[in-house]
């Protein structure tokens, strides 16, 4: 237990020093890792890109679908969970006064947990052992230690959790009846997310290992399915909520302005902990087994999650419009003249929230029954969330990177660099309007995802596909440049730039803000409502899906 006033010292010395040495050093791991996997899994999606328009055969040592897999789980999970830990560790550091030292080691323990289980999970991929895509669906099966590898890396997050966790619990004890800092508010959410949200494909994992051994004799596919996307599907609200407490809490700041209702922004990171989890069955749709009402009810759920963004639309462009009449702006709509477009700390975020419109639209489709039957398992998924995760959230945590890494490593953003960032940010703009625009039109065309190129025998409606697909192979080629340039900027940042002090932009709320109310306070109220909603949602077709148990699958290598 330490006593008040080293604390306060503590807090005071982050004030005047920035962030200490040694919480430094663990974001900064976190991030490089997520660079690397970046960097790595970009190399893969230009080779699929290239094979799939038929210009570039892959060898049979390194096939479709093991590039694949390795490209999915490389930038769906290695990329999104380093960089988010990464980002709100820095965060926890800098807005509570420091890590706790047990807190920094449960990082350290969970990074190496991680990393041990990437490995595991990384070597039958490369041995050919467990082509089966970074969602693992039974009845296909993986070699056992690529499941092992999963258990490590959920183990690993989970350290990260609960080390968040103490260190907010830490501070709200110092700090009896205060908010906690909004963005360690975010993170508190981001976290609740991610201990619940894993702990279904916790079980599923458990429930596969000794099949995969041969231990069982059978599975049941439904279950795992469903166990797995109530995993899925909060993963992805979970890299969008931290994508937006960007939004909401350093874009105002990098553009001069000042924060939208801190009541409002603390709802919307409520209400996104409380309905997410049961809106698992939209990537389920066309599923077997599921009765109707069930999947209505997740069709709601998952289309509920559009308040809260119609909220943050709604806040965001109040924020800009706001501070550029404060600066000048004059008409309707002249005032966007004076937002910071230079700025690549600006730019990144503000066309990940652009490129939000059109993806958030496309996830109403494909949550709609009768739309989802045209695009199900076409490419146009995998333009969806080219635009979603590639691109909004992704873009997001480019932006981030260009002051978080010199805040963290103590140097600064040049101009030069910032021009860099602005290219880059362009490059990565166009490619994915190329990529992910043609693989939604191809999708519409009937061309399916996770195939690796074929004619269907010269089939005409295939061969039809051929001109589209270049356009995968030009877009991919673009983003491929743009990791490049984005893997340089964070090298670089983080060990060549001038050495100064770079700020950790937290923007202020308004000055006649009205006070947050303390309820918003009580997570526990909200996990319990959470977990209600989530019973509500998977309690009916588990138990149907186990009691009305369709015969189980015995382990198949389908590749
Ligand atoms: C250089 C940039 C990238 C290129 C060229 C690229 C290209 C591709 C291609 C061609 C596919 C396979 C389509 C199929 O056969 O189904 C794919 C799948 C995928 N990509 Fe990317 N991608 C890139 C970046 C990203 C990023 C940044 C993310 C996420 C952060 C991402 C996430 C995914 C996921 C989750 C899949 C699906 C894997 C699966 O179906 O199992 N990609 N990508
Ligand atoms: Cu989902």
């Amino acid at each position: 237990m330490e006593t008040v006033t080293p604390q306060t010292f503590k807090e005071r010395a982050n004030k005047a020093f920035g962030i200490s040495i040694e919480d430094a050093r663990l974001s900064k791991t976190y991030l490089f890792v997520a660079f690397i996997a970046l960097l790595l899994g970009g190399i893969l999606g230009l080779l699929q890109g290239l094979s799939r328009a038929g210009i570039l055969e892959l060898p049979s040592w390194f096939n479709y679908y093991q590039v694949l897999t390795a490209h999915g789980v490389l930038l769906v999970l290695v990329l999104t969970a380093f960089f988010t830990i990464g980002y709100f560790y820095a965060a926890l550091s800098y807005t509570l006064g420091g890590l706790l030292p047990i807190v920094r080691k449960m990082a350290w323990i969970g990074f190496g947990l991680k990393i041990v289980g990437f490995v595991f999970a990384v070597v039958p991929i490369l041995m050919n052992e467990a082509s089966v895509m970074y969602t693992f669906y039974p009845p296909m099966a993986a070699s056992p230690y690529f499941y092992i590898g999963l258990v490590l890396i959920i183990v690993g997050i989970w350290m990260c959790a609960f080390g968040a966790f103490i260190n907010v619990a830490n501070w709200r004890k110092k700090n009896p009846g205060q908010h906690v800092p909004i963005l360690s508010f975010f993170a508190t959410g981001v976290f609740v997310l991610l201990f619940f949200g894993s702990i279904p494909v916790a079980i599923e994992v458990f429930i596969i290992i000794p099949w995969s051994f041969g231990w069982t004799d059978t599975i049941n596919v439904m279950v795992s399915r469903t166990l797995f996307w109530a995993f899925g599907h909060t993963l992805v609200n979970i890299w969008y909520l931290t994508a937006i407490s960007a939004w909401y809490v350093i874009v105002p700041k990098v553009i001069g302005g000042r924060r939208w209702s801190d009541t409002l922004t603390r709802v919307v990171v409520i209400v996104l902990v409380i309905i997410n989890i049961p809106g698992g069955f939209h990537h389920q749709i066309v599923d077997p087994g599921i009765a109707e009402q069930v999947k209505f009810i997740h069709a709601f759920m998952s289309l509920s999650i559009a308040f809260p963004s119609l909220m943050t639309a709604f806040a965001m462009f109040a924020v800009f419009e706001r501070t550029s009449r404060k600066n000048g702006g004059k008409g309707l709509l002249g005032w966007y003249k004076k937002l910071p477009w230079g700025d690549v700390r600006f730019l990144a975020p503000m066309i990940a929230m652009i490129a939000f419109i059109p993806a958030g639209a496309g996830g109403i489709v494909q949550s709609t029954n009768q739309l989802n039957q045209v695009v199900h398992n076409t490419l146009w998924i995998v333009g969806h969330f080219h635009l979603t995760v590639g691109t909004s959230v992704i873009l997001t945590f480019f932006g981030i990177s260009y002051w978080l890494v010199p805040h963290l490593s103590k140097r600064v953003l040049t101009p030069r660099m910032n021009k860099i960032g602005i290219i880059q940010t362009i490059i990565w703009t166009v490619g994915m309007l190329f990529m992910s625009g043609a693989m939604h039109w191809l999708g519409l065309l009937g061309a399916p995802r996770r195939t690796s190129y074929t004619t269907y025998f010269d089939s005409e409606t295939a061969l039809g596909w051929d001109p589209y697909l270049m356009f995968i192979a030009i877009g991919g080629t673009l983003l491929m440049i743009g990791v490049i340039i984005q893997v340089y900027a964070v090298i670089h940042l983080m060990f060549f730039a001038p050495k100064g002090e770079t700020e950790f932009p937290i923007a202020e709320t308004e000055d006649d803000a009205t006070k947050t109310p303390y309820w918003t306070e009580h997570w526990g109220r909200w996990i319990i409502l959470m977990l209600l909603l989530v019973a509500m949602g998977y309690v009916i077709p588990l138990v149907e899906f186990i009691v009305n148990a369709p015969p189980g699958s015995p382990p198949f290598k389908t590749w």
